[in-house]
């Protein structure tokens, strides 16, 4: 017997654990029926109490936001250096060099986290206002030329590849390869399913791109890329990690992007009451663009690894065990949000858990509430009516939740 199935059969006979035996399910949460509308399935998990186990995978689950938040902010317990997917990096080798930030706890964690603040501070973020809006205005005037457009591909993609690459300083050949090889990473921490083992088995060539424009020589002389690469100098990081963290930024920088701004689009384009408050109320833009990230939460879950015995809602978790959060119920979670179902560009959005919490909590985040905020305040400045005109073409992936095709008519 497992360790998972030894408590189960512990607890039914009255033994130690909690109070009650520890729900299962049989859900797999990355099939493609689930993600096609994980909704009323994360109602389901949240009702089956604070803590589950999911029987397919032989892991722990939590999907209400109290024990979401308290796993993601307890990382003494719930280590991310055993990975943040199903694979257990203590038992099995990982498909990539593990990531300095992603992929490790403090202290080495820590270092690498510092360089990367700094490179994506405040001030630094600032400096990339009057670019990225001049950007997001000429983007939303071609769609405006165009009338009929994908509002996944010519505006969610094409908006965040045409000023983040700059920004990070990447040559303009090979591009092309930055969504694969972050989709591959999001599928990655998903199971030997399907969309994983076809995502690995066509990886070498974004690979090799990613690999390659990391390294300093590759990467223009200002940008997010040199200022890491300049952490070398002041001996702060070998230049070996200084690859790596520019890795991370192009990595997590671009998929997600697209997907926070395909989220807000996608509810903007179906709750009209909520377009008509943007229009009327355009320093909303930010708001509706993190209400959006709560609504759809891109990356629907991560996983930790417990480091040692914890206990959740009454109920031992071993050592060792895969802890799946998710995300997207937490954000949806009737416990802690009023109307969860609800996209409302007024709430008081703060707290969700889209972009995590605690110490590995999203540190592009300013990044991303840039590019949202400027693509939303062009639209809600310059379009008056946007309208959905073909059927929207869902994107699988098994960590991020978004679409393929969104066909759009604005005027
Ligand atoms: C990384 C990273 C960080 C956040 C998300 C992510 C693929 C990767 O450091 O490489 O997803």
């Amino acid at each position: 017997m497992t360790p998972l199935q030894e408590q189960a059969a512990a607890e039914s006979r009255g033994g130690r654990g909690g109070a009650s035996p520890l729900p299962t399910s049989d859900l797999d949460p990355f099939s493609i029926e689930f993600f096609k509308d994980p909704f009323p399935v994360h109602e389901e998990l949240r009702e089956l109490g604070p803590l589950f186990s999911l029987s397919k995978y032989d892991i722990y689950g939590v999907a209400r936001y109290e024990q979401v938040h308290h796993v993601l902010t307890n990382w003494q317990t719930f280590c991310s250096s055993r990975g943040v997917g199903l694979a257990d990096f203590a038992k099995e080798k990982p498909w990539r060099p593990p990531s300095l930030v992603l992929e490790k706890d403090p202290p080495e964690h820590d270092r690498a986290r510092k360089i990367l603040s700094k490179v994506l501070s405040p001030v630094a973020v600032k400096r990339l206002r009057q670019s990225f809006e001049a950007a997001a205005e000429r983007k939303v005037d071609e769609l405006l030329g165009r009338g009929r457009f994908d509002g996944i591909k010519d505006l969610a993609e094409a908006y965040p590849m045409s000023v983040f690459p700059d920004a990070v300083g990447l040559a303009p050949e090979g591009r092309e390869h930055l969504l694969p090889y972050a989709g591959l990473a999001f599928n990655a921490f998903g199971p030997p399913n399907e969309l994983r083992e076809q995502a690995i088995a066509k990886a070498t060539p974004h690979v090799a791109y990613v690999t390659e424009q990391c390294r300093r020589q590759n990467l223009a002389e200002e940008g997010f890329g040199a200022e890491v690469h300049a952490a070398v100098d002041t001996g702060q990081i070998t230049s070996d990690e200084a690859v790596l963290l520019v890795r991370s930024l192009l990595t997590a920088g671009i998929d997600t992007t697209v997907n926070g701004i395909g989220a807000a689009l996608y509810c903007l384009a179906r709750f009209e009451d909520q377009w008509t408050a943007l229009r009327s109320e355009p320093q909303l833009a930010r708001n509706a663009f993190e209400e959006g990230i709560r609504f759809e939460s891109p990356v629907q879950t991560f996983f930790r690894t417990t480091a040692r015995e914890a206990e959740i809602g009454g109920h031992v978790i071993p050592e060792g065990s895969k802890v799946l959060m998710f995300l997207g119920a937490a954000n949806r979670d009737g416990r802690k949000w009023t109307l969860p179902d609800h996209y409302d560009i007024r709430r008081v959005t703060s707290g969700h858990v889209g972009f995590g919490a605690g110490i590995h909590m999203c540190v592009g985040q300013l990044v991303a509430r840039l590019e949202g905020e400027l693509i939303l305040t062009a639209l809600a400045r310059k379009v008056k009516r946007i309208r959905i005109t073909g059927e929207p073409i869902r994107a699988f992936n098994n960590t991020l939740r978004g679409l393929t095709s969104l066909p759009l008519e604005i005027d």
